[in-house]
């Protein structure tokens, strides 16, 4: 027997075809059979024979060589350019602490964590980066994606004010092209859209720049103004994301 984590997909290496997925608290997958057991000589004693000297060689078990392949099970997924905040979204709303630094590519591997609102949890996961044309394996983000697969939602952070300079507008579109091309069955999850960094613009401005942005990038679902670093607005968009995972539930 082997132990494995939750969210391990196993495959024939020969065949590539699934043979199960850990999807449950202490699930059994048989994934190759054992062979029958031999039989003793006690098996062949009788009132004739009490010292048989017969026995049978037991069969050899099957072999197969198998693939592991693990994908973090999360409710809500982060998408975002590198930078963007999602690490520091993720320290600020659950008791999770990824390293959060102002250098692009901090997060290196995904990691979770748990957000409460009342009495329910869900659970949220942060991945590295992704930048243009990580669908086809550029910078970290194309072997990271595949951990959203199995999310219910994808909650899009994007950075208002990017300190390279880039234009928020089109960040958000590199990153939404690059998941449409990775896989349509991500790109049609149902999505949320925090704009991070407000407390970088001037109180005044906030909203002339913001509805600028929403307008460009012709976003129709809902959008949440936060500061990871002050925790402005992080309350409403916790509300926001357990309506959505509630919702999609309930579905
Ligand atoms: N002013 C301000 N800075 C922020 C905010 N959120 C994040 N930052 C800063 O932005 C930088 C990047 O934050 P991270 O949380 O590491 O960003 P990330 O999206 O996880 O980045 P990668 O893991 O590299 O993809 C850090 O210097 C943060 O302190 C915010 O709301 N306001
Ligand atoms: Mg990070």
């Amino acid at each position: 027997m082997v132990e494995i984590p939750l969210g391990t997909k196993i495959y024939d290496l020969e065949t590539d075809e699934m043979i199960g997925e850990m999807i449950n608290h202490e699930q059994k997958i048989l994934v190759a059979k054992g062979g029958f057991h031999g039989l003793g000589n006690t098996r062949f004693k009788s009132s004739i024979n009490r010292a048989p000297r017969k026995t049978t060689p037991g069969s050899p078990g099957e072999v197969r060589e198998i693939g592991l392949e693990m994908s973090v099970m999360a409710d809500i997924g982060l998408l975002g350019m590198p930078n963007a905040g999602k690490s520091s979204l993720i320290r600020q709303i659950s008791s999770a602490r990824p390293k959060v630094a102002d250098y692009p590519f901090t997060t290196l591997h995904p990691s979770l964590g748990v957000v409460s609102y009342y009495d329910e949890h869900i659970v949220m996961a942060d991945i590295p980066g992704l930048i243009e044309d990580a669908s086809e394996g550029v910078g970290l983000g194309f072997e990271f994606l595949k951990h959203l697969a199995r999310t219910k939602a994808l909650l899009h952070i994007l950075d208002v004010m990017p300190a390279d300079g880039s234009d928020p507008i089109d960040n958000f579109l590199i990153i939404e092209n690059e998941l449409a091309k990775y896989d349509q069955d991500l790109a049609n999850k149902p999505r949320l859209l925090a704009i991070n960094k407000m407390d970088l613009l001037p109180a005044d401005e906030r909203d002339k720049i913001t509805a600028k942005i929403v307008k460009a990038i012709k976003y129709k679902g809902e959008v949440f103004y936060i500061s990871a670093l002050n925790g402005l607005g992080c309350k409403d968009l916790i509300a926001g994301m357990f309506k959505l995972t509630k919702a999609n539930e309930e579905a």
